[in-house]
């Protein structure tokens, strides 16, 4: 399922965080972006049981109600000490005010003193077609988890993850130093593979 220059994209979702991020990354493929929020479409509920099953939730319902590809990301923080946690409920670990300073003093509280400190992200990316085509995309990077949480770059869970070969946490690093090595970009390198061509 290829997408052709000039084309129009959903980028179906309504965390600002990652829209900055989807939005950099479609930048150099020449296809008109405009986001769900942009839209009005609605927040579909996240019922899947794991990031693709999201994923694939959030690109269809875009894509239906703008009768447009859209592109979804699901993604999630999950902390080996804590059998994956909090996975694909990251979201919710910052409660309906979306705090994630509250997030991540559960997962420090959840973890206490444990020895194992692995943590990894994954995203999901899925486009789909309003005819319920759908293709989606993995990416991982792993590394550490760190208190207390350092850096303002980023959203999420970035101030307390340390990828694997870094001294830093995604929130101590630029836009384009996370995006090198990030989860999110990583699916978007086979995404982009797939389905964009390059001027
Ligand atoms: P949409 O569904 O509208 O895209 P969301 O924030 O609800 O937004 P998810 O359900 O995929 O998205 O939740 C994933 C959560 O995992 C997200 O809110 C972040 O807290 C966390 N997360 C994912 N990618 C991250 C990243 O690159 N850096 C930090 N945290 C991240």
């Amino acid at each position: 399922m290829r997408l052709a220059r000039g084309s129009r994209l959903v980028v179906a979702t309504h965390n600002p965080g990652k829209l900055a991020e989807m939005t950099a990354l479609l930048s150099p493929y020449g296809i008109e972006t405009v986001s769900a929020g942009a839209l009005g479409l609605p927040e579909p509920e996240e019922i899947a049981e794991d990031f693709e099953g999201n994923a694939r939730l959030k690109a269809l319902a875009a894509s239906r109600g703008a009768g447009l590809p859209a592109l979804a990301d699901d993604s999630g923080f999950c902390v080996a000490a804590l059998g994956g946690a909090p996975g694909v409920v990251s979201a919710r670990w910052a409660g309906p005010g979306r705090d994630f300073s509250l997030a991540m003093a559960r997962v420090q509280s959840e973890m206490g003193h444990a020895a194992d400190r692995r943590a990894w992200f994954v995203s999901v990316l899925c486009l789909a077609r309003p005819d319920g085509e759908c293709a989606c995309f993995t990416g991982r990077v792993d590394g550490a988890v760190s208190f207390p949480p350092r850096g303002a770059h980023g959203f999420g869970y970035d101030p307390i993850f340390v990828p694997e070969g870094s001294g830093r946490t995604f929130g101590e690093m630029l836009p384009e130093e996370k995006e090198a090595i990030s989860h999110r970009s990583r699916a978007f390198r086979a995404f982009a593979a797939a389905c964009l061509s390059l001027p």
